[in-house]
């Protein structure tokens, strides 16, 4: 299986995060993405595909609100990482008169992403990591790929960034595969997050299968997506298929909803598959509360392998520093 991965993804290296209550250092570090690359001894060139295949799924405001987001923090006279504080909340009018604190604002839903001084750059190349794998698997015919996409994407949507995501990488992935006629496209979000801002993106689309085994948003980020009802609308309804679990799943229990979710796919009649893979679903996650471990890894992606459907792998979270080489490492082996 070929890997992608760029080093200017390690560029976005924001100082701190609020988190219940407190500022304590991000979680989604560059240490995650050195923990993976030392695990493997080869790793490809990510290309440059440009940003039509971004455009094909964010908004354009959004997109040039990114790039240049750092810089107006700091022609605002300020300093460190940009962090939004006020968010238009339902029935509020969009407003565009360009002060950097009410765009923080208006293009995320929550204070946990900060734009850093790198973010545009490593954002960038996470999503061009994840359109070159699509296109080896297009060019070799080789069955899997990964991107170790870092930034991850899955909380990010059309017009918003949130969860440590900009750029939805997973999806940037699936509208390529499209483009190139290799659908119908479904993608698997086996992070332990709800991927929302994925579900979002294809929400009302009736050519992507949307399929996601997560913490119960009940108890668990992103709270507001992810629950049972949520199943699609319009054109796309039933093309949404959500599994929340509760805190304490472990693989035994974790299995039955991985196998409804892969039966969900198959029936769909998948042609090409993307997996946001989170490793945070291990025991010894810092911010998540399942019990996976190392082995089940291997046998969840024996499971998905045997779908027989061309896969690409994308990167979502994980935070257990000392443990994401290996647990991906697991993972990967098991294709
Ligand atoms: C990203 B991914 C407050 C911090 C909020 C956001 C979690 C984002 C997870 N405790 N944390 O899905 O792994
Ligand atoms: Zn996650």
């Amino acid at each position: 299986m070929k890997l992608f991965f760029d080093e200017r993804q390690t560029l976005h290296a924001p100082l701190r995060e609020l988190h219940n209550g407190d500022w304590v250092p991000y979680a989604e570090n560059v240490e995650r993405p050195r923990a993976i690359v030392s695990q493997f001894a080869d790793w490809q060139p990510v290309r440059d595909f440009g940003m039509a295949p971004l455009l094909a799924v964010h908004d354009a405001g959004y997109l040039a609100f990114l790039e240049r987001a750092h810089g107006a923090w700091l022609d605002a006279g300020r300093s460190g990482d940009a962090i939004g504080y006020t968010f238009p909340i339902r029935r509020r009018r969009p407003l565009g008169f360009g002060r950097i604190d009410a765009e923080l604002g208006a293009y995320s839903y929550d204070a946990g992403t900060p734009v850093a001084a790198g973010t545009w750059q490593s954002a960038y190349w996470s999503a061009q990591g994840a359109l070159t794998a699509v296109d080896h698997l297009a060019a070799s015919g080789d069955a899997h790929s990964f991107a170790l996409c870092r930034p991850p994407g899955h909380h990010a949507g059309r017009d918003y960034m949130g969860g440590y995501c900009y750029l939805n990488n997973a999806a940037i992935a699936a509208r390529a595969a499209q483009a190139r006629g290799l659908g119908p496209v479904a993608i698997l979000d086996i992070d332990y997050h709800h991927g929302n801002g994925t579900q979002d993106i294809f929400y009302d689309d009736p050519a992507v299968f949307f399929a996601s085994i997560h913490a119960d948003p009940c108890t668990d980020y992103p709270f507001y997506w992810g629950h049972a009802d949520e199943t699609g609308e319009g054109e796309g309804a039933g093309r949404t298929l959500n599994l929340p679990l509760p805190r304490g799943t472990d693989g035994a229990s974790y299995a039955p909803a991985l196998d409804q979710a892969l039966g969900a796919v198959s029936n769909w009649g998948a042609r090409f598959l993307v997996v946001s893979f989170g490793a945070d679903t291990h025991s010894s996650d810092p911010i998540s509360s399942f019990a996976l471990e190392r082995d089940d890894y291997a046998i969840m992606a024996g499971r998905i392998a045997a779908l027989g459907v061309p896969t690409l792998i994308v990167m979502e979270g994980g935070y257990a520093v000392g443990d994401l080489g290996l647990n991906v490492a697991a993972f990967l082996s098991g294709f």
